[in-house]
């Protein structure tokens, strides 16, 4: 059976981007089809300046989030990262296979490196490091597949090549993943600025629209978007990235391809406003199922420690092989 894994990080409140390049699919198709686990992966939250009680909110929100959008227990492994040992076991041996420079490659390594020293703060060794924690959230269960944006290709294809020079090198231990990304909305940016992704640990802002957004919050967002100067509603990311971003949001919400959806259009505002009632739809049933979430916190947390032990055991034989393979002692 295929086996897939893929997580979100505790950093901020969710996003539609978040939603629309990853979760819904996880919900809506992953967790049927395969061996699936879906992962807060709340120590990739460290590698910036962080608010302990901030993450520690965040990852349950987060979590909640998972399980309202459709992710269920019974179907699919839902765990907190840090309550698994066996990630940060690995993770060592895969900077042992890493290079310093495929490491400072990475495009958000430099960027949020650039991020914290513009800011004043340090950079935290953990950020240059963080992508061999990621392999290792992927290699230790065999996964095939990682379904993410399209931001996330680097890291995964960085997986692979890990795997890759890994089995070469000790005998063969680790699945080669491959990285799955949607066909639309694979990249949703920020509606304020359509040249850069909406990110959930970007400053709070109008281009950005959360999970937990009122319907009123969501209209204004979208209604305020920043379009183009020219008036045609055609599907051109160079030209028009704006508009681009609104034909992909609201074709990824009704199923339908971003070009012809153009087609119908003959202003901005009438796509404005069908997108906004579109994610306003998208996200209610969301919405209803966190709340009643909200209300039995001990629900939560009884799903996440049975998630924390079944990933636990998925995990464990290839991190002991892999202990065994590069040369240390068993115990
Ligand atoms: N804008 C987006 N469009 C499509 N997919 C997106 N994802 C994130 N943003 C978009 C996908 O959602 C999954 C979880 O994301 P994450 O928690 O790894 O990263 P983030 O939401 O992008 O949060 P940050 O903290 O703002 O991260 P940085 O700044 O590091 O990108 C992933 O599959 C991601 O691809």
């Amino acid at each position: 059976m295929t086996t897939i894994f893929s997580g979100v990080k505790p950093t901020g409140h969710l996003t539609l981007g978040n939603y629309l390049g990853a979760v819904r699919r996880w919900a809506e198709e992953d967790q049927h089809r395969a061996d699936a686990l879906f992962c807060v992966v709340d120590l990739h939250a460290l590698t910036m300046q962080h608010d302990p009680a901030r993450v520690r909110r965040l990852s349950r929100q987060a979590a909640t989030l998972l399980l309202a959008a459709g992710l269920d227990p019974e179907q699919c492994t839902v765990f907190v990262q840090s309550h698994v040992d066996e990630h940060a076991r690995l993770s060592y041996l895969l900077e042992c296979t890493a290079t310093d420079g495929e490491m400072r490659r990475m495009i958000q390594y430099k960027e949020k490196s650039a991020q914290a020293k513009e800011a004043g703060d340090s950079v935290r060794l953990s950020l240059l490091t963080y992508p061999a924690l990621m392999a290792a959230d992927i290699l230790a269960y065999g996964t095939d597949e990682v379904p993410v944006g399209e931001d996330q290709t680097q890291h995964v294809e960085l997986a692979r090549d890990l795997a890759v020079r890994f089995n070469q090198r000790y005998g063969h231990t680790f699945v080669v993943p491959k990285a799955t990304a949607p066909t639309v909305a694979a990249r949703v940016m920020d509606l304020q600025d359509p040249t850069s992704k909406m990110g959930k640990s970007h400053a709070e802002g109008a281009g950005i629209i959360y999970l937990l957004d009122e319907p009123d919050a969501v209209r204004k967002k979208v209604m305020r978007a920043v379009t183009d100067s020219g008036r045609d509603v055609v599907y051109d990311r160079a030209a028009s990235p704006g508009v681009a971003n609104l034909l992909e949001v609201l074709g990824s919400c009704t199923g339908q391809p971003p070009g012809k959806l153009a087609e119908g259009y003959d202003s901005y505002g009438a796509l404005k406003k069908d997108t906004a009632e579109a994610v306003v739809e998208l996200l209610h049933p969301l919405q209803e199922r966190h709340a009643a979430l909200v209300a039995d916190p001990g629900y939560l947390t009884t799903v996440l420690r049975g998630g924390a032990a079944r990933a636990r055991e998925m995990a464990r034989p290839t991190v002991d092989a892999a202990y065994r393979a590069i040369g240390l002692l068993e115990p």
